[in-house]
């Protein structure tokens, strides 16, 4: 099964029960609408959301935007219903299914087969993508084995709060919370999940995207938790306020020099294989086959956003 190549540099989660809130993320700058079922959304109000996700996903003016909804994690007695009940009324315009906290292989599995007997019923040509939320310890452990669980993964998505929860971080300094100095020292806490589960999801073809920044109204901090992520190699962040949407996204799209210098990698490269040598220097730096992969990464998701 071939992967559709998606934009994901920002992933706009929307508490589902929110009415005002789903109509207007329709009129944002997000490449991703992810229409949240779990934990933005109350026990008491699982059911009026799920028909809230149908409606939304059927609507008009996505334009061209990734339609994604968030079911409950499968320990849960929602995740069967959120499944159910919003694929086979709103399945056809459906593009991915986030399933949160996932521990086991086995999870992804189970609703891979769920997902094949409703596309079959439903008669639906376009097959239902998944993203894997690696947000427990068990879930980081395992999380090579997730990452090859099923041909309709699309992504990894790291969630940090939950993470810190399950391994007992202190809170200071986890999304924005606590005071400068927590955020400081708190820095170093992140590079090895991080990076773990960036490598798991690259090795698999997937793609990597970062948890939310809880303090809305801190752009500064904002960038330097994108900053790092993408230096990591995440391919885009969630929000969860309109207003974190233009740095994510310029954030993760490659600047105008990046890009040229890109191409001008590809090119040199080129006309070194043509003379038979496979290593060339460009602005007085070496490039091989290895900075061509690097350089082609880049101009792929430039040509991605400006579309
Ligand atoms: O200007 P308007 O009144 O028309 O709209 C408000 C507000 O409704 C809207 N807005 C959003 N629209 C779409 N999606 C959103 N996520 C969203 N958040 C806000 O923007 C306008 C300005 O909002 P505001 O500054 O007055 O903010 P509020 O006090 O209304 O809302 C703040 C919170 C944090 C409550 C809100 O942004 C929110 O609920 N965000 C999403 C939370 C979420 O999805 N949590 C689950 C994912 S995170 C996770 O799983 C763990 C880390
Ligand atoms: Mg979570």
């Amino acid at each position: 099964m071939e992967r559709p190549i998606r934009l994901r540099r920002s992933i706009l989660s929307v508490p589902a029960n929110r009415e005002k809130m789903v109509r207007k993320a329709l009129s944002l700058s997000a490449d991703v609408i992810m229409l949240d079922l779990e934990d933005s959304v109350p026990v008491d109000e699982k059911e009026k959301a799920r028909h809230a996700v149908v409606e939304a996903l059927m609507a008009s003016g996505w334009k061209g935007r990734v339609r994604a909804y968030r079911i409950n994690d499968m320990s849960t007695p929602f995740a069967y219903r959120d499944l159910v009940d919003v694929v086979e009324e709103a399945g056809p315009w459906l593009d991915v299914i986030v399933v949160p906290k996932v521990n086991d292989p086995a999870e992804i599995k189970a609703i891979d087969y769920w997902l094949t007997q409703m596309e079959m019923r439903l008669g639906l040509t376009k097959k239902i993508g998944l993203e894997a939320s690696i947000e427990t310890a068990q879930g980081m452990l395992r999380v090579g084995e997730i990452a090859v669980s099923s041909p309709r993964l699309e992504a990894l998505v790291f969630g940090i709060a939950d993470y810190g929860a399950s391994v007992g971080m202190p809170s200071g300094g986890i999304s924005g919370h606590g005071d400068a100095e927590d955020q400081e020292a708190a820095r170093l806490r992140w590079l090895f999940p991080l990076s773990r589960m960036a490598m798991a999801a690259k090795a698999a073809g997937l793609a990597a995207l970062d948890a939310p920044f809880g303090d809305f109204r801190d752009p500064q901090g904002l960038a330097r938790s994108c900053a790092m992520s993408r230096a990591l190699g995440y391919d885009g962040k969630w929000a969860i306020h309109p207003d974190q949407l233009d740095v994510i996204n310029q954030v993760f799209t490659p600047s105008d020099d990046d890009v040229a210098r890109s191409r001008r990698i590809v090119a040199a490269y080129e006309a070194a294989r043509a003379r038979g040598e496979g290593s060339v220097a460009v602005d007085g730096k070496m490039v091989d086959a290895a900075s061509v992969r690097l350089a082609q990464v880049t101009v792929k998701v430039a040509e991605a956003a400006r579309r």
